[in-house]
Formats: C-alpha cells, structure tokens, sequence
C-alpha cells in the first residue's frame, strides 16, 4: 500500500471532477463488451485466440524495447491463460490525473497503453490493436502480477471493472509481468483453446524475434514446448525448406537499418517450382504484401539481371528475366520493423508506406550485389535457374493462351465433361469436383441443378509439386477446372471471375480418396491461393455406413457414431448395416440426402491457419523426399479425416 499513498492527497482533490474521467472508461469498456468483434475480429474461436495474442504482444514489445527474453503462456484445466514475461513489469506508480496506478489504467483505459510506451515498434498499430484493455474488458476474470523494484503487486479485475486494487503480495527476487485471465463465457461461442493454433502463432513470433524464448503449455494435456531460436528469421526460411533439395546450403541473410526501420530478410533457392514470401511488419503477417514486398522484388529482379548480364549469363539479344523467372524455387521472409505503418487493403494487411519501397531496395540491391561478387558459384546457379525458368514461362504462356482464349468464350467451350447449373450467381453457386465417372453420374442425377454443378475427375489429378507451369497446363483434368472455375491460375489469378462460390471435393473414404483430394488441394494452394485463403474450398464429407432397420434407414459419418446409433435402434433387433466403399456405391437419390443437400449436408471448409505451415505440409506430401512424408503419414494418421491447412 505504501506506494499507493504517495498521492492520495492528489487523488482525493481530483476525485470531485473525476466523475466524468471515470463514466467515460466505463463506457469504453462497455463498447468493446456491446461491439467485441469491432475490436478482436470475432467472438469465435478465432476472436478467443486472439485474446492470448493481444497479452503476448505486449510481451514481445517488451522484449523489442531490450528488456525481455522469457515469455511463457500456459492453457489451464478451465481454459484459462496465463502468460509471463521477465520484462519490466508494469509500472505500479500512482498517476496524479487518475488518481489510480499505472498498471490499473494500462488495463483499464482504451488505449492508455501508447501513453506510456517509449516510441517502440509497437505491434498495437496492427489489425485489431487494441491491447490488453479490451482483453481485460472481455474477461470474466483477470489478475495481474506486477514484480518491480523487489516487490510482488496483485491487482483483480472482473470484465474490465477493478475488482481488487492494487495490494502488495510480498518481495519479488526479479522483474516482470504475469497475466491469468479467463475469457468471458457470456461473450465468446467458442470457449475452448487449441494447443494447435496458438503453437503456430507462438512459434511464428519466436522465429521473428530472434532470441526470446517462448513457452507453450497445455495443462489439460500435459504437453509443452519451448521455441527459441537465435537464427531467427534463418531458421525460419531453414523450417519451411527442411524437406526441399536447396540450391545453396545456407539461407542468405540481410540486415540494415535506415531512419529507424528495421529491415531483416533471410531467403534461399531450392529445387522447387514455386514461390513462398511471407512478409511481416512489425511481427504482422502482411497477407497482401505492400511496400515492402515491392521493394524487395524490384531489387531481386534487377540484381540479378545486372549480375548476369555482367558476366555473360544473359546474351545482349536475351530478354531480361522476368519477376516471376528470378523469384521460382524461392523462399523467402521478410521481416520489417517500422515506427508508424500504414495498413491498406481490403483486410488491412498490406503495407501502405511508401518511404519504405526505397529503403528496401536499396538495402538488398547492395546486400545481394555483394552475396553474389563474394560467392559466384551460388550466383551462376540462381541465374542458371531463372534462365530455365524463363524459358518454361515461355511454353506456359502459350499453353496457357490457349486455355484462356477458351475459356473466354462461353458455354461450348466449358470442359464436356461438366455437368454446369443454371444460375449464374456465385453467392449460390457451388461446384462439386467428384472422383469416378460413375460417381460423377450418381451425382449428376442427384444434384439440384439449380446450382449445382458436376465435374467428374477421372483418376488421380497431375502432382503439381512436381512439374513446372507448361506441364500442369498440359493436363486435361487441371485445364477443365480451370476452365470450369473461370478465375484463371497463377499470377493472372482473379476471384471476382469465379464461376462458384464453393468448390466442394468429393472423393471416396480411402487411400486413393485422400490422395487425390490432397493432389487438388495441392494445386488450388499452389495455384489458387485465394481460393483457399478466402474460404471457397470445402470437403463432403459422404457417410461411412448405411443402416437399416424394418422400413427405415439411417446413416451414420464416422465409427462413434454408428455406435451410438446402433445403441439407440437397439442392436438385437440386429439391423442391417452396409459399409460404403465408394462414392459409387449410393444411388442418387442417397447421394443427394446425405452428403450433396444444403439442408442435411455437413462440409468442411478448408483453413488456412498459416501459410508456412501449409506450404511445408505440401512439400512433405507432395514432393520428392520420402522420408518425411513417411515420418508425417505416420504421425498425423489419426487426424487425417479432418485434415487442417
Ligand atoms: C508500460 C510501460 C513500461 C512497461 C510496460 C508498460 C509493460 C507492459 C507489459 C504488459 C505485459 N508485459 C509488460 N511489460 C511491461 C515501461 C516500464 C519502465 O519504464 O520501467
């Protein structure tokens, strides 16, 4: 309590006109309990996760200003979260104007955080930065542990109202934050955290920021892992080429600074077709790219044209090589660090400064310049590559002409094989891609061909992993998708064109299923990225068995539920059960009422958590080692019906 006496002259004289001060907090926490998705994205399990990155980031905003390097998170039993750092702790001084402690109107006040931060890279200018206020205010409970100057504060809040003030706990041997909430049942529809989900954000921020070691554990299950790693970023773009054959050993690294503005990049080549850039600002995945990007293509593209060009790589007649020829096979991570970035783009992820371009630029112009003087081998077999490259694009491009000039007169040349629905409207539309002719049929039949369409694939799709751009658009299957979606692939990739709104695959339940609704995903995520990231690919799910008893039938989706189906019937009436080997085996009028009807159906939509993750999912499945996918089939068999990106 001493500490809290200081001003308590200060804080009575001011309580009289602090009526208006103290109405007004309340009403900020109220906005955000009244309108949480305004403020967190959502009240799903996205927005409740999103409450551990809020607490976390001022965690690593502590670490970023230098005083920080040990942040633990911790699921309880009842899904509560803890999470600790060895940072400063949040200062616990009496405020003369609040007449309330520091660590009291950081938690309480919208956006008091700024006033006490010191021009740090804060994350808060990000997507929903509202900072740990709007946390506290959507929780049903939070306590905060402060450890400062050899003592231990507690202070207690209920949805954002103080409940116990600031008291003293005892000494503290060190520094730093604790903070236990509990998310508000009463405002989330999901209550339950995934181990899975905050591993992937925890381990992203611990290849950002190099050097600070994060803690997850799980309570309920006993699990927990530690990421730190002093690479950083390199042992970032080291993880998501770990099963791919490299064209040098080492990611290349560059690191400057200019006005401020941290830039890191860590890349390397491999023996792949495709590009992978992921780019941060200020530890935000910037999905739609922006300044940065830019900066860092123009510099990839005209350093290495200069450097073939000087050393005969490239012949006075040869065109230069394309953005896309210099960047296949290429993984890359961006990482930038800037004072006050500017978020566009339809989803706020794309970065907007325009000082930034430059700065980039310039920076690996000459870091690159010089990798390639020093290390010339390396440089004549990126070069190599991009020539190669360039000279598949220009295959490609003629394939793909053919495609498009198809595609852009209309009904004769949809594929044949296309059985398309009436509306035109892709709010309604879906089309169900479905393996076999003779399922494809069953499904023709049974479809409302209002706005549902058919087409069939014959056999196992084309391994995009492993063929570049000309042979992908070589193949019947991949072009008559094309065709049929109508938004085009790659780079010329437009989703306002697409026919569906769904595309749904529907395969049978087993091995060959599986494979090939992974060879489709495979090509929509390499290929149709949009697709995928907006939440346009789904999966039927067919039922497993069919069961009959006297005139009824039922169905049952999964082993557990013929069980308790079975219990419920009653099982010595002993009723009849089919197991389904095949999309085949249903007629269409089966087909229709258990896996194609809106009104009973049950899809899965496709998610796409993290990109690097998918993107080293995919190479271990789809590429050339075996070991891996051998070592992943292995551990993920269990999960393998709900397959999450
Ligand atoms: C405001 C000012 C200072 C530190 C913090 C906030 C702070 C906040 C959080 C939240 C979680 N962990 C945190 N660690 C620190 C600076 C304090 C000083 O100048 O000593």
């Amino acid at each position: 309590m001493s500490q809290n006496n200081i001003d308590i002259e200060e804080a009575t004289a001011v309580n009289g006109k602090y009526g208006a001060e103290q109405i007004h907090v309340l009403e900020g926490l109220e906005a955000v309990r009244k309108r949480p998705s305004m403020y967190i994205g959502s009240i799903s399990g996205r927005g409740l996760h999103h409450l551990v990155y809020e607490v976390v980031d001022n965690s690593i905003d502590e670490a970023l200003a230098g005083y920080c390097n040990d942040i633990a998170i911790t699921i309880h039993q009842d899904n509560s979260i803890t999470v600790r750092d060895n940072g400063r702790g949040i200062p616990v001084d009496m405020m003369k104007k609040e007449g309330k402690p520091a660590v009291e109107v950081i938690m309480t006040v919208l956006h008091a955080g700024g006033k006490f931060g010191d021009g740090g890279y804060k994350v808060s200018g990000g997507l929903h930065g509202v900072g740990v206020t709007c946390v506290n205010a959507l929780s049903e409970h939070m306590e905060v542990e402060v450890r400062r100057d050899g003592k231990t504060y507690g202070i207690e809040f209920a949805r954002g109202k103080t409940t116990r003030p600031l008291y003293e706990k005892g000494s503290a041997s060190d520094t730093g934050t604790t903070v236990h909430f509990k998310p508000d049942s009463t405002i989330f529809t999901e209550l339950v955290y995934s181990y899975d989900i905050l591993r992937l954000r925890i381990r992203e921020l611990a290849f950002l920021n190099k050097g600070i070691k994060i803690t997850l554990s799980d309570e309920r299950s006993g699990k927990s892992e530690t990421f730190h790693f002093e690479g950083g970023i390199i042992e970032f773009v080291r993880f998501v080429d770990e099963n791919k054959d490299k064209i040098h050993p080492e990611p290349i690294y560059i690191e400057g600074e200019k006005d401020g503005n941290i830039v890191e990049v860590a890349m390397q080549y491999c023996d792949t077709y495709s590009e992978n850039i992921f780019t941060y600002v200020n530890n935000i995945n910037t999905e739609e790219g922006g300044t940065h990007l830019s900066g860092f293509k123009k510099a990839l593209t005209r350093t290495i044209n200069d450097y073939a060009r000087k050393n005969n790589l490239l012949k006075d007649a040869d065109d230069n090589l394309s953005g896309d020829d210099v960047r296949e096979g290429l993984t890359a991570v961006i990482s930038i660090k800037v004072r006050e970035p500017q978020f566009e783009g339809q989803t706020k992820t794309k970065l907007g400064n325009s000082e930034i371009m430059p700065i980039v630029d310039n920076l690996v112009s000459e870091a690159l310049g010089d990798f390639f003087e020093e290390t010339p081998a390396i440089a004549k077999k990126i070069v190599e590559k991009s020539i190669i490259s360039a000279r598949a694009r220009m295959a490609a491009r003629k394939a793909r002409e053919l495609t498009r000039r198809k595609s852009a007169l209309e009904v004769s040349s949809l594929p044949g094989k296309l059985a398309d629905c009436q509306s035109r409207d892709a709010a309604e539309t879906e089309i169900y891609l479905v393996e076999g002719d003779s399922a494809g049929g069953s499904a023709k039949q049974g479809r409302d061909r209002k706005f549902q369409a058919i087409l069939p694939l014959r056999g196992k799709i084309l391994n995009v992993e492993k063929a570049r751009l000309d042979k992908i658009l070589s193949s019947e299957e991949i072009r008559n998708m094309i065709t049929a979606f109508g938004c085009g692939i790659g780079d010329d990739f437009d989703l306002s064109k697409a026919r569906y709104g769904k595309i749904i695959i529907m395969t049978d339940a087993d091995v060959d299923g599986a494979h090939i609704r992974t060879l489709l995903l495979t090509f929509f995520y390499r290929y149709m990225q949009p697709l995928v990231k907006e939440g346009h690919v789904f999966i039927a799910q067919p039922p497993l068995y069919l069961v009959r008893k006297g005139q009824k039938h039922y169905y049952a989706y999964s082993d557990e539920e013929l069980q308790r189906l079975l219990d419920e019937i009653g099982r010595d009436s002993n009723p009849y059960v089919q197991r389904y080997k095949g999309l085949g085996e249903m007629n269409p009028e089966q087909l229709w009422e258990t896996t194609m009807d809106p009104e009973a159906r049950t899809i899965l939509q496709v998610q796409l958590e993290d990109a690097a993750e998918a993107d080293s999912i995919f190479s271990i499945l789809m590429g050339d080692k075996v070991e891996p996918r051998r070592q992943f089939i292995e551990d993920n068999a269990r999960k393998v019906r709900n397959l999450d990106l």
